[in-house]
């Protein structure tokens, strides 16, 4: 008995918890830029699994290095050594320009490991009295689902009704540099937490120089400046981490998604000893973290970034992608914004169509991509695509766009 595409979606909605509202389409292979369905039918990804396979669904190289070593040595565990950490640790800390590198798998808990790292420089360095130490972070932030980083979401939906909430965040305004000059007068703030472009805000770019005035004004305060590109780095802007747009070099990175390739999780911190070396044995860890897999996965996943040129493909075609989508004849089309490869359309609503339908009728026709916020639409194609490729999409985006008209 063949299943539907219905009862697949039957069967998820049966047994899986509802924290999700997924576009109607089941998938179930994936190479280079496509997906395809359990119909056999091919789609354009433009989601990327949210930046997450920058270069490619299962990219040869990357799942190569994944079947090598797992049928080698999958988890020891940090209670050992293990031959391939380091060989991680120091391909990582060189290609990013660090000293140390601490090892985890999803983003959000590297984010939960640059929040107790800063505390603690915080208080070993600083010299914050015990407890009251504050970090910095922006309206409209997303840094995760965890207790700790929902106290500092503005978004209700991802922060309501799971309190109590963590305290020691002060939240401003985001891309304004006078509310953070205010806030950093306090002698306990520690770190101020950005995203060099806000994902989930709906890909909201930050005036020119933000990122560098802000970094100027944490040091006049001996602040730490710590940027998450769990979702803007590994080229997916343009450049290997959207910081590099402004020649800001952050005193804590924190990395996820596409540093695996979305081959397997890996995420990470990565700082210079003066900071890193505030925390000891015993006072952080992760099971899975720093495994052989994922330092293997991860080692080829940023290799295929060099090797493929995928920065620059990035910025080349976000160009051409923004100056395309710019000029489609479609009065739904409010604003085309977005950097490199991450873009997003704000959708006007029209005869009750809103985004949510737009992304149905791309699917329809080929192309699937996820509304965020009701009237927004991300656009973020793996990195690997090729300009044909893009003319071929936006075809889709515009034909789909007229038939709303
Ligand atoms: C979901 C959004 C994207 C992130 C930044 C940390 C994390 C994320 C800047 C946590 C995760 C996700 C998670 C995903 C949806 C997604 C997302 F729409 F919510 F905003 F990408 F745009 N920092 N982003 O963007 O990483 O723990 O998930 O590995 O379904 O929650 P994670």
């Amino acid at each position: 008995m063949t299943m539907t595409i219905q009862d697949y979606i039957n069967r998820e909605d049966k047994y899986g918890a509802h924290n999700y509202h997924p576009l109607p389409v089941v998938l179930e292979k994936g190479e280079g830029i496509y997906v395809w369905d359990v119909e056999g039918k091919r789609y354009f990804d433009f989601l990327s699994a949210y930046s997450a396979v920058n270069q490619g669904h299962c990219h040869p190289k990357i799942v190569g290095a994944l079947n090598e070593q797992a049928s080698k040595l999958t988890l020891t565990s940090r209670a050992f050594y293990a031959a391939v950490l380091g060989e991680f640790e120091e391909y990582v800390t060189k290609y990013f320009g660090f000293d140390k590198v601490l090892p985890m798998n999803t983003g959000a808990e590297a984010d939960e490991t640059a929040i107790k790292l800063c505390r603690r420089w915080g208080y070993d360095v600083k010299g914050i009295p015990a407890n009251q130490a504050k970090i910095i972070v922006c309206e409209g932030n997303f840094h995760g689902r965890t207790t700790t980083i929902i106290s500092m979401s503005t978004d209700p939906d991802a922060k309501g009704g799971f309190g109590p909430y963590t305290p020691g965040f002060e939240i401003v305004p985001y891309n304004d540099l006078d509310a953070l000059e205010k806030a950093l007068e306090d002698p306990n703030v520690a770190g101020f937490l950005v995203e060099p472009i806000q994902g989930e805000a709906g890909v909201y770019v930050p005036e020119d120089g933000y990122l560098k005035k802000a970094y100027d004004m944490c040091k006049a305060k001996n602040v730490l400046f710590i940027a998450d590109e769990v979702q803007t780095g590994i080229a997916r802007t343009g450049k290997m981490l959207a910081c590099d747009h402004e020649n800001v070099h952050p005193d804590i990175l924190i990395l996820g998604k596409a540093i695996s390739g979305g081959v397997f999780p890996v995420s990470c911190v990565l700082a210079d000893d003066d900071i890193m070396l505030v925390i000891k044995p015993g006072q952080h860890g992760s099971t899975y973290g720093g495994n052989p897999l994922g330092c293997k996965v991860a080692i080829a996943a940023l290799e295929v970034i060099k090797d493929e040129n995928l920065e620059e493909n990035a910025e080349k075609l976000g160009k051409i992608f923004r100056k395309e989508l710019s000029s489609i004849d479609s009065d739904m089309v409010t604003t085309v914004r977005g950097k490199g490869l991450l873009n997003a359309v704000i959708i006007k609503p029209k005869n009750g169509k809103t985004a949510w339908d737009v992304c149905v009728a791309l699917k329809e026709n080929g192309l699937i991509a996820k509304p965020t916020h009701e009237h927004i639409i991300r656009f973020a194609p793996p990195l690997t695509i090729t300009e044909a490729e893009l003319m071929e999409a936006v075809d889709i985006i515009r034909n789909t766009l007229k038939e709303f008209e």
